[in-house]
């Protein structure tokens, strides 16, 4: 008997096979519950008293061999599926996906542009480096008008000519230049000005500016579409316009919106008076249109102007304008769930 589990245990050791049916026929052969080492436990009664040490030992080799023989054919046999399939393991988990976040610059901006899309105004876009026609001259802004003082300007190397635009009004210049009323369009950029940096200003940031140009466009229809941008993009369509001084629009104004006094935010946001200065404005100056080829006897036009980092620091209770800059992933992560 114990020879015949002997040579069972040299069949064990060779046995080996890659397919599962057989290492399931071999698994019920030996250690099923009519398998062979069943048979020979129940053999154990009835062996010598002399013997039953030694059988009882080959029984057991036989037991754990058939066991560790099984399970690491079958290891073998699942490591070879996942590396072996034409797809891998298809069970696998999924591996995450790190989702980006839209800049909160960007979030303001597309937001802008979707309100006023929706009143027929398309988007137009111009070059970052301007000549001092289009980002001054032809804005009413001639050489040694005081005005210019107002904006210190970036200049490219020595040329006097050539320098970063101080606003996107630029654009609206080129575009008038190059299309004929109607027109209604907004423009939105990066801008330029050397002033110091501080967590309130810096050298560099965004503006949109918006132009309608067409036939008995008046100063009625500005106040209307700035209190349908308001109510669409602040959820409040009560503002104020308190006149200013622009070189290319008059007459001018500022406009501000009513943001409330209810929270302790709102005071801080405020500064205690419940009004938010959010954007210049004017009828566009004949002059302007003059130089950019439109006939002012013609027609007439409104544009406005805004910043959008402004907007974007008040509307996401944001501290310091460097953090926009800065790349830091911590701020920026959290802008994960905005559109
Ligand atoms: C502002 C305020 C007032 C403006 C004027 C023009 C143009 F090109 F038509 F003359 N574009 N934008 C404008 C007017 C911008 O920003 C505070």
């Amino acid at each position: 008997m114990i020879d015949t589990i002997k040579e069972h245990l040299e069949e064990v050791k060779k046995f080996s096979s890659t397919s599962k049916e057989d290492i399931e026929a071999f698994r019920i052969k030996y250690l099923g519950k009519k398998g062979l080492l069943n048979s020979f436990f129940a053999e154990f009664k009835n062996v010598p008293n002399g013997q039953k040490k030694e059988f009882g030992q080959v029984i057991n080799q036989l037991k754990t061999s058939a066991t560790e023989k099984v399970n690491t054919l079958k290891e073998a046999l699942e490591n070879q599926a996942e590396t072996q399939g034409e797809y891998g393991d298809l069970t696998r988990p999924g591996e995450p996906i790190e989702i980006g976040s839209r800049h909160p610059i960007s979030i303001v901006k597309n937001r802008i542009i979707d309100i006023f899309s929706r009143i027929g105004f398309n988007v137009s876009e111009g070059p970052e480096i301007e000549d001092d026609w289009h980002n001054f001259t032809a804005l009413n802004l001639p050489e040694y008008h005081p005005a210019r003082d107002m904006q210190d300007t970036f200049f490219i190397q020595t040329d006097p000519d050539i320098l970063l635009r101080t606003h996107t009004s630029s654009v609206q210049v080129r575009y008038m230049e190059n299309n004929q009323p109607p027109i209604r369009t907004i423009s939105p950029g990066r801008v330029y000005r050397n002033e110091a940096i501080s967590a309130r200003s810096h050298c560099f940031f965004h503006q949109v500016e918006g132009l309608y140009v067409d036939k008995n466009v008046s100063f009625a229809d500005l106040k209307q579409t700035l209190q349908y941008f308001t109510t669409e993009m602040f959820g409040k369509s009560k503002i104020r316009l308190r006149p200013s001084y622009f070189p290319f629009t008059e007459p001018s104004a500022e406009v501000d919106v009513y943001w409330g006094l209810e929270t302790e935010t709102d005071y801080r946001m405020t500064k205690g008076t419940g009004w938010l200065e959010i954007m210049g404005c004017g009828m566009v100056d004949p002059n302007v249109l003059q130089n950019c080829g439109i006939d002012p006897e013609v027609y007439s036009g409104f544009a406005f102007g805004m910043g959008i980092d402004r907007i974007a620091l008040l509307l996401h209770q944001i501290p310091d304008i460097r953090l926009l800059s800065e790349n830091d992933l911590r701020f920026l992560k959290q802008f994960k769930s905005s559109l």
